[in-house]
């Protein structure tokens, strides 16, 4: 063994000697680390398909959720080193959002739901941009799930850029997820509830609460997505789950799974205001072998939402399930129980919906579907009128994959398909055209969603797989009894066992779900234009400007100073401060701090940021540069004075 690695780490060795090394590779020599560090052979290829010399790139980015973080953190792969968060639903003081920048503040402003300021988001389901169905790398999309909202994150910049609540749901997971060419981006709801904001009792759950699937409307120009041609489809008061658009034979109909078609409303417990000594919910949610999946003509929709066949409510246009019906645009079709997650397959023809209580994943067959819906053949109707399709016919067929089956991420390699076990701990290679199993890897532990390569486009790229584990008890040095995150990548080339190769614990909240798209496809700017900023201020035009209680400072920053340096104001002052970052050099940043302000500023090269205060209290306010630039970064600093 050791002679194999040998010849493999020749030319190193080699190419070391030459350099005249070969003094050091004596002292250290492979098998020597390898013996005092107990590696074996296969962790040493593990470490040399990983590792990642100083000055070389990652071939592919991932953006993962940061769940409760609110955030989004993306890492490079195959070193599985952390690159950024990304600040979205949280205030993040490092990159200066929403730390008093007028900018920033608005956008988590927009978030507000019923007027009350939201300062964190359950991230979940993150959805990188696509034509064609291709990833473009413009935007990424993700949800918030538990404030039901959505948000837009520009990739020139890596910043997010709008916030959207969702008007008449009280929660939502089937989100962010986009159609092909990124026209609209799905937002389903979760816990039904009712569309309007009133008390409605629980007594009337089958009559009032309603699920729900919003088509936010994406403009890319903008970059934004356009509330006023955006629309909803009234859903049945189950519990909606994931989503997917459908994708070239699919595209034009949208898919979600859902949960308790029981419509159990809960009442486990003493205390209980409502109901006595019933089963708690995970009980009777999951009292039925099966529950539904939703199927949506959007395009249909899109016809109704235009013709104005729908109804506002909270100023949102919503589509009834009625119209839906009588259009043929909504279906239901059986699924085992408590399902978590539909994915559809790179040719857009099988849909993967796994039970997370049955040990099969079923592989739906879409042009089966479209058959029994052309012929009208119904297995029935459930209580709100709709269609029903059965689920023998509607299946390609089903695999015993193990124990809780849930996400399930597509290969390069036609019919290759992976299936998270989370009760299980495996992940499961399979081919879902002929229906087998191929070989399981044991993974450390309960894995939630998977992600492979450019996994939920036309064209996957097969080559890695990341397993998000949600429990990583022994694998990493304790930190208190709430241990990171854990995320394992995994070799999938073809022709071999899959190979775990790497742990990469993330500490900051508990990510669910991840895209993973090539590095290259990023277009992201290295600096900012000063003229895309109103307020900027221009070198040589630094100046205070007083208009009765009104102060507004116009300061310039480069290294290693502000202009200007000394700004005084009376109490009560109203103070709006505009900064400019000059410098031109790449990730020259400048910080920027008022002591005792509750403000942080990121300036990087070319940006203006805007900070409105009142000066409401007297005394001598240091402000200075937070992020060390230059050899004199201590030096850049200023006094701002506030007079009684
Ligand atoms: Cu499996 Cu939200 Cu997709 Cu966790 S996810 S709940
Ligand atoms: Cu500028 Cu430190």
């Amino acid at each position: 063994m050791v002679n194999k690695l040998k010849k493999a780490f020749q030319p190193v060795l080699i190419g070391m000697l030459v350099l005249g090394l070969c003094a050091t590779v004596n002292a250290q020599s492979l098998e020597q680390v390898m013996k005092e560090r107990g590696l074996s052979q296969a962790d040493i290829l593990a470490a040399a398909k990983t590792y990642t010399p100083s000055g070389k790139l990652d071939e592919y980015v991932v953006f993962s959720s940061g769940g409760q973080s609110g955030h989004v953190i993306v890492y490079g792969v195959p070193s599985m080193r952390i690159l950024k968060y990304i600040a979205v639903f949280t205030p993040e003081p490092w990159q200066g959002y929403g730390y008093g920048d007028v900018a920033s503040m608005a956008i988590l402003d927009q978030g507000r739901i019923r007027g009350r300021k939201i300062t964190w988001g359950d991230t979940h389901h993150p959805a990188i941009s696509e034509t064609n169905g291709e990833y473009d790398g413009q935007y990424l999309f993700i949800n918030d799930k538990a404030n039901p909202r959505v948000a837009v994150i520009d990739l020139k910049t890596f910043s997010t850029v709008q916030i959207v609540p969702n008007p008449i749901m009280k929660s939502q997971h089937g989100s962010t997820f986009v159609t092909p060419n990124t026209e609209y981006v799905l937002e389903t709801s979760l816990y039904p509830a009712p569309f309007s904001n009133d008390y409605v009792p629980l007594e009337e759950f089958n009559e009032k609460y309603r699920g729900a699937m919003t088509m936010w409307k994406f403009n890319r120009k903008r970059g934004k997505i356009i509330a006023e041609d955006s629309f909803s489809v009234e859903l049945p008061p189950y519990c909606q789950d994931l989503t997917d658009a459908g994708k070239k034979v699919s595209a034009g109909w949208v898919f979600t799974n859902s949960f308790n078609t029981e419509r159990y409303i809960g009442g486990f417990g003493k205390g209980n205001t409502k109901f006595r000594d019933r089963l708690p919910h995970e009980a009777g949610m999951s009292a039925k072998d099966t529950d539904y999946l939703h199927m949506i003509n959007l395009e249909t929709a899109k016809k109704l939402f235009k013709e104005g066949k729908d109804t506002k409510i909270n100023g949102h246009a919503v589509i009834s399930m009625e119209t839906m019906i009588a259009n043929n645009a909504l279906f239901l079709i059986p699924e085992p129980k408590s399902p978590h997650g539909v994915m559809i397959d790179p040719s857009g023809q099988y849909l993967t919906v796994s039970g997370k209580l049955d040990t099969h994943v079923s592989v739906y067959d879409f042009k089966k579907m479209m058959k029994l819906i052309e012929s009208k053949q119904y297995d029935g109707r459930d209580p709100y009128n709709i269609p029903i399709l059965s689920m023998q016919e509607s299946l390609h067929g089903q695999v015993e994959l193990g124990l809780g089956p849930l996400h399930t991420q597509y290969d390069k390699e036609k019919g290759i398909a992976y299936t998270s076990l989370f009760v299980d701990s495996a992940v499961a290679r399979w081919d879902f055209l002929k229906l087998k199993l191929i070989e399981k890897v044991p993974i450390h532990y309960n894995v939630g969603h998977l992600v492979s390569a450019e996994g939920d486009t036309v064209s996957p790229d097969g080559k890695y797989l990341i397993a998000l584990n949600k429990l990583a008890i022994d694998r990493f040095v304790q930190v208190g009894p709430l241990h990171p995150q854990n995320h394992q990548l995994i070799d999938i080339s073809p022709g071999q066992p899959m190979q775990v190769l790497y742990d990469m614990p993330i500490p900051l909240g508990e990510p669910h779900y991840a895209v993973m798209m090539k590095a290259d496809k990023l277009k992201t700017i290295k600096r900012f234009k000063q003229k895309w900023f109103k307020h900027r201020v221009k070198p040589g035009k630094e100046r205070v400007v007083r208009k009765g209680n009104q102060v507004t400072v116009y300061s310039s920053i480069i290294r290693s100073h502000y202009s200007p340096e000394i700004i005084e104001v009376k109490v009560g002052d109203e103070v709006t401060w505009h900064l400019t970052n000059l410098e031109r050099a790449q990730d020259e940043t400048h910080g920027f701090t008022v002591d005792t302000y509750n403000i942080n500023a990121s300036l990087e090269p070319g940006e203006t940021n805007t900070f409105k205060f009142i000066a409401d209290k007297e005394g001598v306010f240091p402000f200075y540069c937070t992020e060390f630039c230059a050899a004199l970064h201590l030096e850049m600093m200023g006094y701002f004075l506030v007079k009684p």
